[in-house]
């Protein structure tokens, strides 16, 4: 670890606000098999707190509890027992409690929730709860959220839900999730910094996530890790993914962008070259990234999909990023990037771009025909204007091609139509896709969504799946933004 970096996260550490969230609290009186539950009317992240007493006579044994909370109607419905994900059922925010006497019980751990179903298991007599407490955390300041109102309902919803999700994942550092992973990615990262800046406006989290990747140890090409863990104490993460890598830069661009701080940049900087640096490692020579393994980058939580073409647009991004951020300080290495770029391109275009069919069917991607293709090689730069539109239209209406999983691809797709200009349709499909969310009864944006498939998972089974999740809360973004272009 880097200390001089972790130092300077841990002066940015922000300050964490507590809300008491009014829990309807009619005194309960139970038996062994009773249950109940409580809606919190919302999800929220925070603690719960209760009081457990007796009717008649003292319970002379423990009186065991179960607790599960549940950030939504479908997983407060699911049958825990019944898990058969991948990642470890520990995640499933469910408690067993043995209470040896009555008095105040406040449960220690952190939840995501807006049900919580309490089950009596055993009590020896009959007992009372009473006096549920829930105290919302979050280091989102609700004094600082920018007023915005726009007369599009359906856009006003949807901001309110992307907001709810930002705060929710809002913490010491930006979560991707409050319920599962609960640590600092880099592409989760990149989505609520851009997010924050249009909405609650709080750079200094934004500066400490930057400090503690900053500080993270790199593997042996000089990438740094998809993410990194930062209390108790801070240890790298053991992930290394060069497209999240590669978006750490135009994070930091993003950053210096938003901020005008070129101290923070250039501190930063030397991180950026060894980024820059490892990229170049992995190139070929026909000057295409191509030297990985399929598992060593993201773009989305698809097995079947091919990433080359998809990780040469995020680097072409990222050169770009890079360069116009390097000139606007003048600083002595905007050529070096700007030329990388032109080459990167040229090399793309030759190499991954099927002239004739208008696709990135190539055998780099074993012919592969995915939306995600185009939409990196339109950020990249590699295709533009019409051509660029025709050939992203056809490849999300075509039933072969491979199509976008999460709502983190979801934004880049968005993205590529407004760069495209295509404002409108962007509009109109942020309202099919997260507006579909909110009919289906979201209070915050979920980690993955296929309208579709409403119980796919990338980890084996969807109870897992987390259902306020930092990548999509990008709606603001797009809304508030282009809001903000309206009246400038
Ligand atoms: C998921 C995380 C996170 C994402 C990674 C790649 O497990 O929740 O959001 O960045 O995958």
């Amino acid at each position: 670890m880097n200390h001089y970096y972790w130092q300077k996260a841990e002066e940015n550490l922000p300050k964490i606000y507590e809300e008491e969230i009014r829990v309807a609290s009619e005194n309960k009186i139970l038996h062994s098999g009773d249950s109940f539950e409580i809606d919190l009317g919302n999800h929220y992240v925070g603690y719960f707190s209760f009081v457990l007493g007796y009717t008649n006579m003292y319970p002379d044994a423990p009186v065991r509890l179960s607790l599960k909370f549940s950030e939504n109607r479908d997983e407060a419905d699911a049958d825990f027992s019944s898990y058969r994900g991948r990642l470890c059922a520990s995640w499933l925010q469910e408690e067993i409690l043995n209470l040896d006497s009555i008095g105040e019980y406040r449960m220690p751990r952190r939840y995501a929730a807006r049900f919580i179903k309490i089950s009596v298991l055993y009590t020896p007599r009959e007992i009372t709860l009473s006096d549920f407490h829930f105290t919302a955390v979050t280091s989102a300041d609700k004094r600082n959220l920018r007023s915005f109102d726009i007369a599009d309902e359906e856009l006003r919803a949807i901001d309110a839900v992307s907001v709810n999700t930002l705060k929710n994942c809002m913490h010491r550092v930006f979560e991707d999730g409050p319920k599962r992973d609960r640590r600092l990615w880099i592409g989760d990262l990149r989505l609520e910094a851009l997010t924050n800046y249009y909405t609650y406006q709080q750079t200094d989290i934004v500066r400490r996530c930057l400090y503690l990747f900053a500080a993270a140890d790199c593997n042996d090409t000089g990438f740094l890790p998809g993410y990194i863990y930062e209390n108790p104490k801070f240890v790298s993460g053991y992930w290394f993914l060069y497209d999240y890598a590669l978006l750490f830069v135009t994070t930091l661009c993003d950053y210096y962008q938003h901020t005008g701080d070129a101290e923070t940049f250039l501190d930063i900087y030397p991180v950026v070259q060894k980024q820059m640096d490892a990229a170049k490692k992995i190139t070929d020579e026909n000057g295409i990234l191509s030297l990985f393994n399929k598992r060593d980058v993201f773009i989305d939580w698809n097995d079947a999909l091919e990433k080359t073409v998809s990780l040469n647009g995020v680097y072409l991004y990222t050169l770009d990023r890079l360069s116009q951020a390097l000139s606007k300080l003048n600083h002595k290495d905007a050529p070096i990037y700007q030329s990388r770029y032109q080459d990167t391109k040229h090399a793309a275009y030759r190499h991954l771009y099927n002239a004739k069919d208008h696709n990135f069917a190539v055998g780099y991607d074993k012919e592969q025909i995915s939306v995600h293709s185009v939409v990196w090689m339109i950020l990249g730069g590699v295709i533009d204007g019409e051509i660029a539109w025709e050939a992203l239209q056809n490849t999300m209406k075509n039933p072969q091609s491979i199509k976008p999983v999460t709502p983190y691809m979801n934004h880049y797709l968005a993205e590529a139509m407004m760069k495209l200009g295509k404002q409108k349709e962007a509009i109109s499909y942020i309202k099919s896709f997260w507006g579909l969310m909110i009919k289906k009864g979201a209070d915050t944006f979920y980690e993955v969504f296929v309208p579709e498939k409403p119980d796919l998972s990338p980890y084996g089974d969807k109870m897992i799946n987390s259902m306020c999740h930092a990548w999509s809360c990008t709606p603001s973004y797009f809304i508030r933004a282009l809001d903000q272009d309206d009246h400038a």
